[in-house]
């Protein structure tokens, strides 16, 4: 007879005298162990999420996608002026002007023949037009306008409104017109204040009888009648034009 299963079957004797004899059932669930007293039991559920950890440390940059560009900010405040800049070139030379005297292009022979050629010019025209005093040539063109247009067309060339300042210009003028026609005096700024376009008080004085009379108040100009006395007029009236130019 073999000697190994007397001696398993001595041990299993053993230790189930050792759970039974002195304990009762429930001591024997607290100090028997499981692994030698039943069958091993099923796994229990997870337990618990633990704890976060420590934080890591920083990651390198990414390598996604660029955004889109953003709008372009405010301006700036305006900078400081620049320096000034360099002179410009010389422009071209102008045209040459016109004077008899200093074109050193004309010999002085043909400088004097178109001075002889102007002058005779003069005569022409104060012969058939107009007439010549002292430093004065008064010349019309014929014909009648207000005072301001008047004004305007002596000024146009040059010239001024006829004014005569002594007896020998008002006959020249008189001589001239023919008909009634502007003088240049008003009193349009002082009533009865009868002064020159220049604003100059007049000492020659050759007033028709009873004028000035400023007749409706409104007569501010002055007319030179056609046997040389002056009358005052309304400057809106029409009469002939007859300017004075500077010889
Ligand atoms: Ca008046
Ligand atoms: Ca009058």
């Amino acid at each position: 007879m073999s000697l190994f299963p007397s001696l398993l079957f001595l041990l299993l004797s053993v230790v189930t005298a050792s759970c039974t004899e002195a304990e009762t059932w429930e001591n024997l669930q607290k100090t028997c162990p499981v692994i030698t007293c039943g069958s091993p039991g099923i796994s229990g559920f997870p337990g618990k999420d633990g704890r976060d950890g420590a934080k890591g440390e920083k990651g390198e940059p990414g390598q996604g996608l660029r955004g889109l560009q953003g709008p372009p900010g405010k301006l700036g405040p305006q900078g400081i002026s620049g320096a000034p800049g360099n002179p410009g070139a010389v422009g071209p030379k102008g045209d040459p002007g016109i004077c008899l005297d200093c074109d050193t292009s004309l010999a002085a022979s043909e400088r004097e023949a178109l001075r002889s050629e102007l002058g005779q010019i003069k005569k022409w025209l104060t012969f058939s037009l107009g007439k010549q005093v002292g430093k004065k040539l008064f010349l019309t063109n014929g014909e009648s306008m207000t005072f301001d247009r008047v004004k305007d067309l002596c000024t146009q060339f040059e010239a001024s409104v006829a004014t005569p300042m002594n007896a020998e210009e008002n006959q020249a003028i008189q001589n001239v017109a023919r008909k009634v026609a502007f003088l240049g005096f008003t009193d349009v700024k002082n009533e009865g204040q009868f002064v020159d376009l220049t604003g100059r008080s007049i000492t020659y004085l050759n007033w028709n009888d009873h004028e000035p009379n400023n007749s409706g108040s409104e007569e501010h100009c002055v007319t030179i009648l056609t046997d040389g006395k002056w009358n005052d007029v309304p400057c809106s009236s029409s009469f002939l034009a007859v300017c004075e130019f500077p010889v």
